[in-house]
């Protein structure tokens, strides 16, 4: 199976609980590619650090998005999936590949310059060298592939020149990763603010995936709009609009062509519950079938231990020959 397939790595961090964001822009492209590709997914508890997190509350977020992951379709027996942590080979690689960064190219990520921003009291070390740790998350698993939302592109590119050069330097070692951007929900906006990304910091403008039916019906209610009454994308003019628009069409499939037409004439007061229903409908199963296997703590964890245990397996052959390479005694 190695070998004949090519690879996918993305994870997501247990910041805060998942979003609508999260799902479109990454979680639902790792569903349609598990059967084409050898996939991995993790949980990124190691990046969730780099801003500071309750830790009991973040332990419980690692379990419920592993209960997440499954409960939105991805398959424990298809998928690798673990827990970042777990697998210490990240950190090591991570360590390394920051030998091999420059201070200025970190400088320049716009993730780090909103991060850093957003928490000027905690602006840590880690924070700066995020990008370095998503690099080796990624090449530690000669990944060809990281489906990420728009956000995401940065570091990806990032990482293909910190690969690039590692590989320049001392021949061919690392696989050079393409970013995987959705064509529809790569960027889901706040509901609040749509000039925003939906994060999973910000509750106001944010569907998480466990949001009862009647949140989220309220949260669509009182989505930021416009003054006018026509339902058109004009991301410009209408972005709440087209922020819900697109939405609509990721949860329900239809193309934005066939939206627009649905909803012409009708003004935003049928246009937002409909949007509401629609993304319900999207996720009931899912929080359903999340709640289900949540009850099956035994379950889950049979999950990320063998997740692990595989994914330590298939980092060590990476890990060692970069190690070899770079001048390291073999242990
Ligand atoms: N609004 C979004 N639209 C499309 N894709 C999104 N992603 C996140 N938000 C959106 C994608 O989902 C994956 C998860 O990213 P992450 O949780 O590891 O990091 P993040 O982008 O920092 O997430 P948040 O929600 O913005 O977290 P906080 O609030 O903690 O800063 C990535 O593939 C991302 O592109």
């Amino acid at each position: 199976m190695e070998n004949q397939k090519k690879r996918i790595f993305s994870g997501i961090q247990p910041s805060g609980d998942l979003t609508l964001g999260s799902y479109m822009g990454a979680i639902k492209n790792w569903v349609a590619l598990q059967d084409e590709y050898e996939c991995l997914y993790c949980i990124v508890d190691m990046h969730a650090i780099t801003v500071r997190q309750n830790p009991a509350e973040m332990r419980r977020r690692t379990i419920e998005q592993l209960a997440q992951y499954i409960a939105c379709g991805l398959d424990p027996q298809k998928n690798i999936m673990f827990i970042q942590s777990h697998v210490p080979q990240h950190a090591e690689l991570g360590w390394i590949l920051g030998c091999y960064t420059q201070f200025g190219e970190l400088s320049r990520m716009t993730q780090f310059k909103d991060k850093s921003a957003k928490h000027k009291d905690n602006i840590t070390a880690g924070l700066f060298t995020y990008p370095v740790l998503m690099a080796a998350d990624i090449l530690l698993y000669q990944a060809d592939l990281v489906p990420v939302g728009a956000d995401q592109k940065q570091h990806v590119e990032l990482c293909r020149d910190i690969a690039k050069r590692f590989n320049s330097v001392y021949s061919e070692t690392f696989v050079l990763p393409d970013p995987f951007i959705p064509k529809m929900g790569a960027r889901v906006m706040s509901l609040a603010n749509p000039e925003n990304k939906m994060s999973k910091s910000d509750p106001d403008g944010c569907i998480y995936l466990m949001d009862k039916p009647e949140d989220v019906m309220r949260k669509f209610k009182r989505a930021v709009t416009d003054s006018e009454m026509a339902v058109k994308f004009d991301k410009e003019n209408k972005p709440g609009i087209s922020n819900l628009l697109t939405i609509y069409c990721t949860a329900t499939g239809k193309t934005m062509e066939e939206a627009e037409a649905q909803f012409a004439g009708q003004g935003y007061g049928v246009f937002k519950p409909a949007v509401g229903e629609a993304v319900v409908e999207l996720m009931r199963p899912i929080r359903e079938e999340a709640q289900r296997l949540l009850a099956d703590k035994a379950y889950l964890e049979g999950v990320y231990r063998e997740g692990a245990q595989h994914a330590q397996y298939l980092a060590n052959k990476t890990l060692s020959k970069v190690q070899r390479k770079i001048g390291f005694v073999g242990r």
